[in-house]
């Protein structure tokens, strides 16, 4: 017979290895699929990662916004409908634009694309959720939880740390 023991033996270990790596295709993407925080203070699901959430204290009352970095590992466009937080009268997207030396906040209705492969900074004179007619203070230095309602991935809850500025 041609074939010997030790070819035989190597093919038992290509089988082996080809189970393992099916094993990993397998479980890596249900590992994905579950979100959370990890352990750089970031949340992901569905090939989103949020990234660096923060907000600026305000009195009840009042109004705040919040900004972050929304990054797309997937291959596939997500919008961003909304934003949840349930401890004021509306929440929305705005977007910042200067109208030659004037500052004007337009509501982004439609919501903000985050296109495949690519990432969107909300920041101070740009992109924001505006937290409109607080029922309560946020405090400097505490952590508040938003909600991010996507239209292709769901919604995930992101912590947002309050402070004074970025
Ligand atoms: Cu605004």
């Amino acid at each position: 017979m041609m074939l010997g023991n030790d070819r035989s033996g190597s093919a038992d270990r290509w089988v082996f290895r080809l189970a393992l790596m099916a094993l990993l295709v397998a479980v890596l993407p249900m590992l994905g699929a579950c979100g959370g925080q990890d352990a750089a203070g970031g949340a992901s699901d569905g090939g989103i990662t949020v990234r660096e959430a923060w907000l600026r204290p305000a009195p009840a009352g009042g109004s705040t916004a919040a900004y972050m970095v929304l990054v797309n590992e997937g291959a596939t466009d997500v919008r961003l409908l909304g934003v949840g937080f349930p401890d004021a009268e509306r929440v929305e997207i705005h977007e910042t634009v200067m109208e030659g030396d004037i500052a004007r906040m337009v509501h982004r209705a439609e919501g903000l694309l985050l296109p495949a492969g690519s990432q969107t900074e909300l920041a101070p004179m740009g992109k924001h959720v505006m937290i409109v007619d607080l029922a309560r203070p946020i405090e400097d230095g505490a952590s508040e939880t938003l909600v991010l309602r996507f239209e292709q991935a769901g919604a995930m809850e992101i912590d947002a740390q309050v402070r004074l500025g970025p």
